[in-house]
């Protein structure tokens, strides 16, 4: 049962508030963590605990009554999704008119249905975007921190360039090496060793079978088993599923108390509770902390958040596009479901771009390759709230996408016309060539040292605090948990010294 009050409230289970949750029980502090999602560790009856991508069940997403996968078609063909009963589902996709969110839901967040891409963003990249923060200290410390407690490690060089896993990698090597460009392997929480007992037939197939943006049977290293079971393993720690923070009030005497609403698994509201908290942390996510936040504020309960609130959001540049290969170039029936190459083009003056090299793991020869390409899309929008839906509106439009199309398209041109190949526009719905109407990785809604200080204290509100990615503005040029884990680090430490422990 929920406890009434907690000296420390976690909001959300992401990286942000897994971090925060982990050193708050390290340090003695009695944490209670809040998760709308459920909890992802009963099996059905065959074993699984997630559905896979080529035939997802109402395990796929959340609430919805059909799956909606990023690949909506194939030839045109509406034969990539199906229909599903409504259930508090792992993966959600928020629609904003032009613009839709995809975000975990479960005890993990977007640890549970990510790509497993750990990518350490470049130091001046870093610099640019967090002027505030000392870079050194996050790359001599924080960074090292976050990459050994999330279990990163990388792909064997030797059976990658054999393997059958990463034949489509290969292939798009060949391809962007054809066009001079540079491609660079890309750490990962999946465990490598894991996909070649998968490839060799010695374990079951979970990268190998399909799965990836609705959660993994196996080989993923998400936060329920990194910094989550640490943080409960501290016995200081403990993790309220299905259980969604509605509003934050604050009282006289400084103690913020929120309304949780606990549902079940078909959406039922079980109850509503009360919880108090003396040191409250955001780690929502970009979307939900950010919510949180504006609502507060505009309906009252916390009115003093300035202006700053909802503010910066960005898409990471993120918008994909498939290339149509030579029949003669295959690119395998069995593709890893992790990413474990990307084409770095980040030098580009014009149009710096970092394009993952993607699977399409369909089981079948699609004589496709696919890219997830962030590009340095300087455009931003922000969330407003909206009392009729008692919920955030984004303000973005497609015209914002289009610095992500034109960066993107400057490299996929250089590689088709190197390769003599054309577009795939059979991807998307209709014929469009590049897809940026979704996100992967939505960041900012209260960026550092705008919204908050430079520790993430929300101004305004003492013993507030954001830790998620929110707090960075709309851009870290390569795939974001590692730097959000990370800066999560370096703020809980300050914060634990300073105002809690002190
Ligand atoms: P996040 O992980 O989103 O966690 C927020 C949590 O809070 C979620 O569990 C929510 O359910 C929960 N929540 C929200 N509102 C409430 C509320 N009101 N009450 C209670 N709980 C709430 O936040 N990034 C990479 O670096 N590499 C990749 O390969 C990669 N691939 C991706 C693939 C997909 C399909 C998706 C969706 C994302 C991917 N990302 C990837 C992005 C990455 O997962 C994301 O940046 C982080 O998960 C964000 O971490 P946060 O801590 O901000």
């Amino acid at each position: 049962p929920l406890p009434r009050s907690a000296p420390a409230v976690v909001i959300g289970t992401g990286y942000g508030a897994a971090v925060t949750a982990l050193r708050l029980g390290q340090a003695g502090i009695p944490t209670v963590m809040l998760e709308m999602g459920q909890l992802w560790d009963t099996p059905r009856p065959d074993g699984t605990v997630f559905s896979d991508m080529l035939a997802p069940d109402e395990r796929a997403m959340w609430f919805t009554d059909r799956t909606e996968a990023p690949l909506a078609t194939f030839l045109w063909l509406d034969v990539v999704n199906r229909n599903i009963r409504r259930y508090a589902g792992v993966l959600d996709r928020v629609h904003y008119g032009d613009m839709s969110v995809y975000l975990g839901r479960g005890v993990g967040g977007g640890s549970l249905v990510n790509g497993a891409m750990a990518v350490t963003p470049r130091r001046d990249h870093f610099a640019e975007i967090l002027p505030g923060v000392d870079p050194n200290r996050m790359y001599e410390h924080y960074y090292p921190l976050a990459n050994a407690e999330l279990g990163v490690n990388e792909v064997d060089r030797e059976w990658f360039e054999h393997c059958d896993s990463y034949r489509y990698a290969r292939l798009s090597r060949k391809h962007a090496e054809r066009a001079g460009f540079r491609t660079e392997f890309v750490p990962s929480v999946y465990d490598f060793e894991y996909l070649k007992r998968e490839e060799a037939g010695d374990a079951e197939r979970s990268a190998l079978g399909s799965e990836v943006i609705y959660g993994n049977n196996h080989g993923k290293r998400s936060l329920d088993r990194t910094y989550l079971a640490a943080a409960l393993g501290t016995g200081k720690v403990t993790i309220q599923s299905l259980h969604e923070v509605r509003d934050i009030a604050r009282q006289q005497d400084g103690t913020y108390t929120l309304t949780v609403r606990q549902r079940d698994v078909n959406g039922n509201v079980l109850a509503r509770k009360q919880i108090d908290a003396r040191y409250l942390f955001l780690g929502a996510g970009s979307v939900g902390t950010t919510e949180l936040l504006l609502r507060a504020r505009d309906t009252g309960r916390l009115p003093a958040l300035g202006a700053e609130i909802g503010q910066g959001w960005g898409t990471n540049g993120n918008v994909m596009f498939g290339r149509a290969n030579h029949p003669h170039d295959v690119t395998g029936l069995l593709q890893s479901g992790m990413p474990a190459l990307g084409i770095d083009n980040r030098d580009d003056p014009v149009h710096p771009v970092f394009a993952e090299i993607a699977p399409v793991p369909a089981g079948i020869e699609t004589w496709v390759s696919l890219y997830l390409a962030i590009t340095r899309n300087p455009e931003r929008g922000h969330f407003t709230y909206d009392a009729a839906t008692d919920s955030a509106r984004l303000h973005w439009t497609e015209a914002q996408g289009q610095p992500s199309i034109d960066a993107a398209r400057a490299l996929a041109d250089r590689l088709n016309q190197a390769n003599g190949t054309l577009y795939r526009r059979d991807l998307f719905g209709d014929t469009r060539a590049f897809e940026n109407r979704f996100t992967y990785h939505p960041l900012g809604g209260a960026v550092l040292g705008r919204a908050t200080d430079l520790y993430g204290r929300v101004h305004g509100y003492p013993n507030l605090y954001v830790t998620d990615g929110s707090l960075i503005p709309g851009s870290t040029g390569v795939n974001p948990f590692v730097t959000i884990a990370a800066l999560a680090e370096r703020n809980i430490e300050h914060v634990l010294a300073t105002d809690i422990l002190a």
